[in-house]
């Protein structure tokens, strides 16, 4: 079970990516699960109950859970990650999932998993606060396997230098992947999956028999 941890602020878009790739994969025979992590409520993983469950049947319930953590959303994935742990156990036994999304609540740019929770973090990241981001840095912007750049759409409206951010996130990252994609049209995606594709070997794992859902 590969269990990629997805993190970034408040509405970057971290359920949209967990909707979007989670049917990428399905589609392509590997078993997804999601595990949710929100602070007050189970928001997230109601609506991707409805979307992802209810409505286009990707994937079977029971291999979707919602944690609800309460207090500061970085205890739940970092200091004290026991709670999502037992969770990724009940998925397992639930439905021993190929790949595992664990969404975090909203976070800042500090944020990062625990080792012993994720085996590979996506931080996501949005154009709506302008261009300062990528530059001013933050350990999850720079230390993340992989920078997910969200949004481009809208860059042109808040002044957001697409090109100014992907020469920072090269900078500040010091060369490790990072990708712009707009989930609302669809721009980038591409370049996104043949990305995680190549990080996540998925092409191996469908070989050794990654059976769908
Ligand atoms: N314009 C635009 N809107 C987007 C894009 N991706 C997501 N959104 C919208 O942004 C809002 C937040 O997206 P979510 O996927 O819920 O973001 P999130 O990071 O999971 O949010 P929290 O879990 O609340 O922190 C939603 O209204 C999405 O429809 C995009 O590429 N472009
Ligand atoms: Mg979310």
């Amino acid at each position: 079970m590969i269990r990629v941890g997805i993190l970034g602020p408040v509405g970057s878009g971290k359920t949209s990516l967990i909707e979007f790739l989670t049917v990428v994969y399905v589609k392509r025979g590997v078993k997804v699960g999601i595990l949710t992590n929100d602070v007050v409520s189970a928001h997230d993983a109601m609506r991707i109950y409805r979307n992802l469950v209810e409505r286009d049947r990707i994937i079977p319930r029971e291999n979707l859970l919602g944690l609800v953590t309460g207090g500061c959303p970085h205890t739940a994935i970092r200091e004290d990650p026991s709670l999502n742990i037992r969770a990724l156990e009940t998925l397992q036994e639930r439905s021993n999932p190929d790949i595992v999304f664990i969404e975090s609540g909203g976070d800042n740019v500090m944020s990062t998993f625990s080792s012993s929770l994720a085996d590979y973090v996506i931080f996501v990241l949005d154009t709506s606060a302008g261009d300062k981001y990528p530059g001013k840095g933050g350990i999850g912007i720079t230390e993340s396997d992989l920078l997910v750049v969200n949004k481009i759409d809208i860059a042109p409206l808040v002044n957001a230098d697409l090109n100014k951010m992907r020469e920072d996130a090269q900078r500040v990252r010091r060369g490790k992947p990072n990708v712009f994609v707009s989930l609302k049209t669809g721009e980038g995606t591409t370049d996104l999956v043949k990305i995680l594709d190549g990080e996540l070997g998925i092409e191996e794992l469908l070989k050794r028999g990654g059976q769908g859902k």
